[in-house]
This record gives structure tokens, sequence and C-alpha cells, in this order.
């Protein structure tokens, strides 16, 4: 398998679910800052120019977290990253999601990509307040959905590679007080020894 994957981008959760997995994979740098995703090279993988995207060993491709995250999951159901139950599966879906289409998706994305939001850049700097009053409405919901957990739905799943990403993000890239739980979770993320191989790898440690 490779992991097409950007130093930092929301990837890291999927390059993290890779190594808590342990078997071999090839990383394969997409750099977005130099505009790699739109490169034909890349656009000939994964027409939407984004990271994560995942070339499995039969050489189809796999896009969008969710359905990266998921797929990892039931092709290696001795990892455990998704509950038994239909009930638990159901909430690690509902927060994965959450993560990834609400918080990263309409709140960060705002918070990186202003000029996405609007044609004027005099208006930037609303598009970025309004981004970051969803990533903090967001850590709240997470916060609660926490309580009295270690991770989301209990022991680690995928919804907790993509809770981290956007922790790691809010804390590390843009200097944001977490939640208590958010800020124990993403404590607790940082010691497991598959995100500290990651954010090695990546050089963003
Ligand atoms: N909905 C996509 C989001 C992926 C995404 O937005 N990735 C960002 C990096 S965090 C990206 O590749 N952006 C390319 C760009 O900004 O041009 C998913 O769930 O995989």
């Amino acid at each position: 398998m490779k992991l097409m994957y950007s130093p930092g981008a929301c990837s890291v959760g999927i390059h993290v679910l890779l190594e808590e997995i342990g078997k071999p994979y090839e990383p394969v740098l997409v750099n977005l800052r130099e505009g790699a995703q739109f490169k034909p090279e890349f656009t000939a993988v994964n027409p939407k120019s984004k990271v994560p995207t995942l070339v499995r060993d039969d050489g189809s491709v796999l896009t969008e977290y969710p359905a990266i995250a998921f797929w990892l999951a039931r092709t290696n159901p001795e990892k455990k990253l998704l509950p038994d139950d239909v009930e638990s599966q159901a909430r690690a879906l509902e927060t994965l999601d959450y993560a990834v289409s609400t918080i990263h998706m309409q709140g960060f994305s705002r918070l990186f990509r202003a000029s996405n939001y609007t044609p004027n850049p005099a208006d930037e700097d609303k598009v970025k307040e309004r981004g970051k009053e969803l990533v903090e409405k967001g850590f709240v919901v997470m916060d609660k959905a926490l309580g009295g957990k270690d991770y989301l739905v209990g022991a680690f799943s995928i919804a907790d590679s993509a809770l981290f990403y956007t922790e790691f993000w809010g804390a590390k890239r843009m200097n944001m007080k977490l939640p208590a739980n958010c800020e124990a979770h993403l404590n607790r993320m940082m010691a497991r020894p598959a995100v500290q191989r990651v954010l090695q790898q990546e050089g963003v440690a």
C-alpha cells in the first residue's frame, strides 16, 4: 500500500492508523504547499487533488478520510480499530464524521484557506473568525462526547485518529486552548508510540 500524504495535513490521522496496524506501507510525500496535489503525476492517481489518498496493493485508489479509515478497520479486524457492537460502531462513525466534515472541513478550512470562502480579501478576517467559532463549538461537542472516557468510544478507534488531527491543529498550529477532555485526549494520543513515530516521520513532532 502507498499512503499519499502531506506533512501535518489531515492525512496524519490515516498515517497513525497505518502505524497502529503495523503492516508494511510506503508513505509518499505530496507537498501541498508546493502545489504537488495539482500536478499531473498526482491528479492521475486522485483527480480530487486531496490527501489522504490510499493506493492499495491491487493498485486501486481509495479517497476520503472516513472511507479509508473504515476500510483499514474492516480489513484489519484483529486490530480492533472499530468496536464490535453496532451501537458503538455507529457512535464511532458519528464522531469521526463530525471531526472531518464539521471541525475540519467547515471550521479549519475557513481558518487555513479563507480566500476560498470570499472573493473579497477584506472579508477574510471575518471568514477566519467564523472558522474559529465553528472549531471551538466542535471541540465543546467532542469534549462532552469524551466525558469519563479515554477514547471516544471507550477503546481507541478510527474516530480518535480524526479527532486527534483536529486537536493537533488546534493546539499546535493555532495555539488554541482545548477544553479539558480534548486536551487530555490529545496528550493520550501523543503518548501512543504509533503517533510519535508518525510525527517524527512527517517532521512535525
Ligand atoms: N474530505 C476529504 C478532505 C481531505 C482534505 O481536505 N485534505 C486536504 C489536506 S488536510 C487537502 O488535500 N487539501 C488540498 C488543497 O488544499 O489543495 C477527506 O475526508 O479526505
